[in-house]
């Protein structure tokens, strides 16, 4: 399964049978005060550095996240994905709940966007799908419902599959849903990173789907974050994680690493390229 995206000028590929496509996740408010500061100044250089240290570092695709309480997203994200095009080719991950922000960031986006996201429930469906088609953008479905969470894998994935059977109706091709099986915080749950992984595999074998994750998400209030987000990577990637959003100052080497054990990179020519650019 391939899903197209693209920038001003760049194409990018998410390819279920290919490398790992890395999705920055450091355009996030949360922990980083200063982002919203700035931004609230009109001061867009420290979201522009954010991007060209993570393009730098391995991003293909930036997730760009402004909300924050008393941020005017509806404002703000169009903002911010007009200055970062501006300066930058690469596609972007527009990330709010509000379907008006992400409707105002569609209208001044230039290529093709990753609306980041979607879920089962039914408003949470019929604002977006709509937008995604109309804009032709591509969605992110994340797998919870009007139910709230479920802690059973073949629940995530029957709700997967519920989006991707609405995104099809509305007139979204399958390739352009991407979906998230719901990574969060193992410290809270003991159970939460094998939910999820079980779920990885589920989507991967029974819908053949793209999949992402907040990767970052299951180390929140523990130390050693960097093993921990390692470690649960790697066993994401085997079970079918295919565009992780993570911090690509972190965990690309961890990904080139995982693709060539993977067969995802002939002559180990994209891992020796990482470590030779960055001697
Ligand atoms: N699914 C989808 N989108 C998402 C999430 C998801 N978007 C937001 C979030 N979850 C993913 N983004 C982040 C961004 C930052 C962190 C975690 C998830 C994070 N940052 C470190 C911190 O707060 O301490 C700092 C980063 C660093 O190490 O430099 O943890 O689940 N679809």
């Amino acid at each position: 399964m391939k899903t197209t995206l693209r920038g001003r000028t760049r194409e990018v590929v998410i390819d279920t049978e290919g490398p790992v496509v890395i999705i920055g996740e450091n355009i996030n408010p949360t922990r980083r005060s200063r982002l919203v500061s700035t931004l609230q100044q009109g001061d867009f250089e420290y979201v522009l550095e954010l991007a060209e240290s993570q393009i730098s570092a391995g991003a293909d695709i930036l997730d760009v996240n402004v909300g924050f309480p008393g941020v005017d997203d509806v404002k703000l994200l169009p903002e911010t994905v007009m200055r970062l095009q501006d300066r930058f080719d690469i596609p972007l991950c527009l990330d709010s709940p509000n379907p008006r922000a992400i409707e105002a960031a569609l209208k001044v986006a230039a290529g093709k966007c990753l609306i980041n996201s979607v879920n089962g429930e039914e408003d949470s469906l019929n604002a977006f799908l709509p937008l995604a088609r109309d804009y032709g953008a591509a969605i992110i479905g994340l797998c919870m419902d009007d139910d709230g969470i479920t802690h059973d894998p073949e629940k995530r994935l029957a709700i997967a599959g519920k989006i991707a059977e609405r995104a099809a109706r509305t007139g979204i091709s399958e390739e352009d849903v991407i979906i998230d099986p719901l990574a969060m915080a193992v410290s809270a749950d003991p159970k939460a990173c094998l939910v999820t992984l079980e779920t990885i595999g589920l989507v991967s074998k029974k819908l053949g789907l793209n999949i992402t994750q907040g990767a970052s998400n299951i180390s929140f209030g523990l130390p050693g974050r960097e093993f921990l987000n390692s470690a649960y990577m790697v066993l994401s990637i085997y079970n079918g994680l295919s565009c992780p959003i993570a911090n690509p100052e972190k965990i690309t080497p961890i990904i080139r690493a995982a693709d060539l054990i993977l067969d995802r990179d002939d002559y180990a020519i994209r891992f020796v390229e990482y470590f030779q650019s960055r001697q």
